[in-house]
């Protein structure tokens, strides 16, 4: 099963399979009910074809498949590629390889949902950051009691200069305008079914790929549930909360993003692709 969220006339609405929900099934509200009995009603719903009173999604465009008061968190170093890479970029290299192999996964404050772009919206590289790079990334969908829900493409677009000038410096390599790209939409999946699954990051500059890379979330030294448990461990999420699972495929280290470079990462069965936009 697959949602959906569309800018309607009437406001954003969700889909489930192509099926427009009423406008009080928001994502929030599915996210404080268990996950056995959310997918047991979506299922309902696709299986009876069941069109309640909802908005007309008919050429509705599609939009982030977060909301505005949601929370964006991310993981950090999962992946020994993501771990060599950032020794090798930082000043103060030994926080990787302790954080790599301590019991407390590396997590971090992404975005709020209302800044996160959504499939085929622009990406920001900071005017202050010289060496930039996009991250693919598993981003699982966890309801309010910790559960994963699904999941969905996420880009941790990141500053490596300003995280390699000094580790505290993190939040502004990574929290910024056009860093998060989420989309296009959400697999209904649990822990389980995420564990295995291919990922692709593909870079166009004037028509031509000048970086591809592929991985599995199979690689990652730990399990999302780890990663969730230590997410809801002393934080409450009531309308839930996206987590990006950290990256595994790390581009060149003479490559960095530039204006109008066409991003595209694959996870699963779910592409997202945004360009860089022109600074402004
Ligand atoms: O440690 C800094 C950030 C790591 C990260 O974003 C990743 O591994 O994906
Ligand atoms: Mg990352």
């Amino acid at each position: 099963m697959i949602l959906t969220r569309h800018s309607t006339k009437e406001g954003p609405t969700w889909a489930v399979d192509g099926l427009p929900l009423p406008k009080t099934m928001t994502l929030g509200f599915m996210l404080c009910v268990p996950v056995q009995n959310t997918w047991r009603v979506l299922g309902n719903i696709v299986r009876n074809q069941r069109k309640m009173e909802a908005p007309d999604i008919t050429g509705a465009p599609l939009m982030a498949p977060v909301e505005e008061d949601q929370e964006v968190w991310a993981a950090g170093v999962t992946y020994l590629r993501s771990k060599v890479e950032r020794e090798a970029e930082s000043s103060v290299a030994d926080v990787y390889g302790r954080v790599y192999e301590a019991e407390r996964p590396e997590l971090f404050f992404k975005s709020v949902g209302s800044r996160v772009v959504g499939d085929g919206g622009k990406i920001r590289i900071r005017r202050d950051s010289a060496w930039n790079v996009p991250e693919p990334e598993l981003t699982v969908i966890v309801n309010n009691s910790g559960e994963v829900f699904g999941y969905t493409v996420g880009n941790d677009v990141s500053s490596r200069s300003i995280e390699g000038e000094n580790p505290l410096y993190l939040p502004q390599a990574k929290c910024y305008d056009g860093a998060c790209a989420l989309g296009p939409s959400i697999v209904i999946a649990t822990a389980e079914e995420v564990a295995n699954l291919p990922i692709h990051l593909s870079i166009v500059r004037e028509g031509e790929e000048v970086f591809v890379g592929d991985a599995s979330t199979s690689q990652m030294k730990r399990s999302v549930t780890e990663l969730t448990e230590h997410l809801v461990r002393e934080t409450t999420f009531a309308k839930g909360v996206f987590l990006l699972t950290g990256t595994c495929i790390v581009p060149t280290n003479d490559f960095t993003l530039q204006p109008g470079d066409k991003v595209s990462i694959t996870v699963g069965e779910l592409t997202l692709t945004n360009e860089v936009d022109q600074h402004r």
